[in-house]
């Protein structure tokens, strides 16, 4: 059943409220506490809700964010941009990327790696919704971020693509999905994890611990952190020496998505030839990436562990890379549909809402409370929602839209969901859930 017009309402408004709450001005807290820096999809996700309120601060959300930007194009994952009270571990100390030349001057600080770039997809929304009186000052706005986001994306077609593969090697499970069974087997193999002394602050900050990564992937994400900073954060001796390099079909995905994007605002960017010709080259190449990754048999897109020379065949949401990347033909669409609404995903009785799961409820990596590892995330079934539409799908797009109100209707502007009960898991009041929920009842 869809959401009423009085639910729709009520949801914008505490949407709104949130975005509010979180905004420090000229950038916004992924969370009130738990997360109080700025993160960099989460920005994106964010400058898409702003944009509902006023497109002027969607725009400031991402140039603040690619203020950070890296010499090599990086957007970093996290700028690190709330004050001393408000903690968060690890902080710009562990992370110490002045070792790279890279790196941005003082005082600006960031981490050293990246996430999805979900900051095309939000630049578009912004345009689509500038009013005509607002379009000037925004055009040329948009001119001037429009070769940064090219850098962006060129970063992530050369630096974390060297074999021209067409999908994007992630370098960290914190680039996205922190805790998600896809980065199990690699993480397993680091043995010797045995980072320097630390203390986590993120589970005195949730309701319940067991909703967070466990003390084990933490070891491992600190102490991978602590070889990126031993190579400088150098993307050349990284890829040489350094053990956790996975092809990810879902971040290719996204880059996919953002060149066509970017693409589809060329005029409005004034984009040159070269421009052109480049984003339709990495447009290209990423599709074929992609198919490659597509196994027939079972209807899922597969991540590859480049180190251990191993296919990761896991059932989890990043399997829809062809569908989140908007380019499967009509054979990989048909097969990616079955298989969405199939026991092992939407069609699974035991789930409150026909939402995508993290992972799936048949995997034995499945934990329904336990952030990636099965809960259900309202930003990765906007992203669903998004590409089902534009793949002519609009009645399966309809219903996420409608299952995703009806779920923070009832579970609140959470940071996910446990996908049995829908109750709110995480942090409360998270930014990008509030962003998608604008987005969702426009
Ligand atoms: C952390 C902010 C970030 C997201 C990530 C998510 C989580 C932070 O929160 O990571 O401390 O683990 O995994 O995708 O950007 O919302």
């Amino acid at each position: 059943m869809s959401v009423t017009a009085n639910t729709r309402a009520m949801l914008r408004d505490r949407a709104a409220a949130v975005l509010h709450g979180n905004d420090a001005g000229s950038w916004t807290k992924a969370s009130p506490v738990l997360y109080p820096h700025q993160w960099s999809w989460d920005s994106a996700f964010i400058a898409i809700g702003w944009a509902h309120l006023d497109v002027q601060r969607a725009m400031t959300e991402l140039e603040q964010l690619f203020a950070a930007q890296w010499a090599t194009g990086m957007v970093p994952h996290l700028v690190f941009r709330a004050g001393p009270d408000h903690p968060y571990f690890p902080g710009p100390e562990w992370w110490d990327t002045s070792a790279s030349p890279a790196a941005p001057a003082p005082p600006v600080k960031t981490t050293g790696i990246c996430q999805p770039p979900v900051h095309a997809l939000a630049l578009q929304r912004i345009w689509q919704l500038t009013p005509e009186a607002r379009q000037p000052e925004i055009r040329s706005r948009i001119q001037v971020l429009y070769p940064r986001m090219v850098n962006w994306h060129r970063y992530l077609a050369t630096h974390r693509d060297p074999e021209a593969s067409g999908l994007v090697t992630t370098f960290h499970p914190w680039e996205g999905t922190d805790n998600s069974p896809r980065w199990d087997r690699a993480l397993e193999r680091i043995t010797v994890a045995k980072p320097g002394p630390y203390t986590r602050v993120d589970t005195s900050e949730v309701p319940d611990p067991s909703q967070r990564p466990t003390n084990w992937d933490y070891d491992r994400f600190l102490w991978l952190v602590e070889q990126l900073r031993k190579y400088r954060y150098d993307d050349a001796q990284i890829y040489r020496e350094y053990p956790f390099l996975i092809k990810d079909v879902f971040f290719s995905a996204i880059l996919i998505a953002a060149n066509a994007a970017l693409l589809d605002l060329a005029d409005v960017a004034g984009a040159g030839d070269d421009d052109r010709e480049q984003l339709t080259r990495w447009l290209d190449r990423g599709r074929a990436g992609l198919a490659s990754r597509f196994d027939t048999q079972t209807g899922l897109c597969i991540d590859y562990d480049v180190r251990a020379g191993e296919d990761i065949r896991l059932r989890t949401f990043a399997g829809f890379a062809p569908l989140f990347a908007r380019s499967a033909d009509s054979g990989q669409r048909a097969a990616q549909l079955r298989l969405l609404d199939s026991e092992d995903f939407c069609g699974h009785p035991r789930l409150r809402w026909r939402l995508l799961p993290s992972a799936s409820p048949a995997e034995s990596g499945f934990q329904p409370h336990d952030y990636w590892r099965g809960p259900v995330w309202p930003v990765i079934n906007w992203l669903l929602w998004e590409a089902l539409n534009m793949l002519g799908c609009s009645a399966r797009a309809d219903e996420i839209r409608s299952d995703s109100l009806s779920q923070i209707a009832a579970g609140g502007i959470g940071e996910y969901f446990e996908p049995f009960t829908g109750k709110q898991l995480g942090s409360p009041q998270q930014s990008w859930t509030a962003a998608v929920t604008l987005d969702w009842t426009a």
